[in-house]
């Protein structure tokens, strides 16, 4: 069940739609604009073009700017429908699909441009399988805790992303000696001139490397509005702070982005200190490469379980390489065993695993999860504190219940 705007009464009671339309494509396209929050006018709807909903279960963050966390239930398969995938937006989606949409390109190229949706489907088209997880997941589990969105276990999902090689579009535009990073800006806007505008950069080499894309179909449809529709980028193996959405302009320069959430947000230490120290700012290195995680999809937070052998199933990922090994314990059978690893690995996507496992009697019982990956990182008990909260990748804990 999908909480879709189009359902809601207000919606299918509008007026003065034009008889020339299909009513219903246009109850669905309209409404959909309507909750993104921009004006339809019309007639403007199209069936192809991106839209808003995200399911009913998901659970609320916060309201304004629009915040959602992923249920471990919507956790449990291979892919992540899309309006079950955790939205984080610092300034709220702009106003999308009264105008064509363009990407600009320039800065330090050889050939400036502007391109069009469907000039964009002309380059070289790339389809990744990739995870997206919010650097600041987990946040809520860090003690002490800091300010931040309390996000739990569900700033995570998993995704078929199509659209261009970032690569291909550089490579079109010609690379001037020098450039080295690429300036992504969105068509959000803060909601105050002194809130700075979310603009990032990336490193050409090492983005390109890990094979980005822009992104403009999210699981075999157009990029949903929430997701950044209807272009946004895409950096397998990245956290998501790098995944700039309602991408409107690319500046490349020999330089990272002087802007906020490039030299203060997102930025972590190499080498982690205790809350009240302040760390060396030349240990701050922006936050790129996810860490080795898993998560445990069903039984889910707080379940019911009976009291017979079962199956413990989840997912696990990591940055660079993939996710060898998922050990379970519980807190009754505090022994670790091994998961078993399901289909094959894959550079930026996860990989689903299940375990037999039988209670030991009723009662109170924490399942808990650990990953190793391909380079030899083992997810830790607790992950060292960081002020603002990022990358946590403690032990995934399920307390259920035994009946
Ligand atoms: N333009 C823009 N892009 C953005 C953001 C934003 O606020 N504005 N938030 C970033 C962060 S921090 C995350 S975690 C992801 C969230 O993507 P999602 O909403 O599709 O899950 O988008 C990233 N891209
Ligand atoms: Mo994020």
């Amino acid at each position: 069940m999908f909480y879709d705007s189009a359902d809601s009464p207000d919606c299918n009671d509008r007026d003065g739609e034009p008889s020339s339309f299909d009513r219903r494509a246009f109850l669905k396209a309209g409404c959909a604009a309507a909750a993104a929050g921009r004006l339809t006018g019309a007639g403007r709807a199209l069936a192809d073009e991106p839209t808003q909903t995200a399911d009913h279960r998901m659970i609320v963050r916060t309201e304004r700017p629009l915040n959602l966390e992923s249920p471990s239930a919507s956790l449990d398969s291979w892919l992540t429908p899309s309006g079950e995938v955790f939205v984080r937006s610092h300034h709220g989606a702009p106003a999308t699909g009264l105008g064509p949409w363009e990407i600009a390109v320039e800065g330090l190229v050889e050939r400036p441009f502007r391109l069009g949706l469907d000039d964009l489907k002309g380059l070289e088209p790339a389809t990744r399988q990739a995870v997206i997880q919010c650097a600041g997941n987990g946040r809520a589990l860090f003690r002490p805790r800091m300010p931040g969105t309390p996000w739990e276990r569900g700033a995570v999902g998993h995704a078929e992303w199509s659209g261009v090689s970032l690569a291909s579009l550089l490579q079109k535009a010609g690379l001037k000696p020098g450039a080295a990073h690429v300036h992504l800006i969105g068509g959000d806007v803060p909601p105050n001139p002194k809130t700075p505008a979310f603009t990032r950069s990336v490193p050409i080499e090492e983005a390109t490397a890990a094979g980005a894309l822009i992104a403009l179909r999210m699981n075999d449809a157009p990029l949903p509005v929430l997701h950044g529709g209807p272009a946004r980028l895409v950096v397998p193996g990245w956290a998501a702070n790098n995944w700039t959405k309602w991408l409107r302009k690319i500046v490349v320069s020999a330089e990272e982005s002087p802007e906020f959430f490039m030299q203060t947000g997102y930025r972590l230490a190499r080498h982690p200190v205790p809350p009240g120290v302040a760390p060396d700012p030349k240990d701050l290195a922006p936050v790129t490469w996810m860490n080795v995680k898993s998560l445990i999809s069903s039984p889910g937070l707080g379940a019911t379980v009976e009291n017979r052998p079962q199956e413990v199933r989840g997912v696990a990922w990591t940055g660079r390489g993939h996710v060898t090994k998922v050990e379970f314990s519980t807190d009754r059978d505090p022994a670790w065993r091994v998961a078993q690893l399901i289909g094959e690995p894959a550079q930026g996507s996860w990989r689903q695993f299940k375990i037999d496992w039988t209670p030991s009697a009723p009662g109170p019982c924490v399942l808990r999860v650990r990953a190793t990956d391909s380079q030899g990182d083992v997810q830790p008990e607790k992950s060292p504190w960081n002020k603002s909260g990022y990358l946590w990748n403690g032990y995934d804990q399920v307390a259920c219940l035994v009946s």
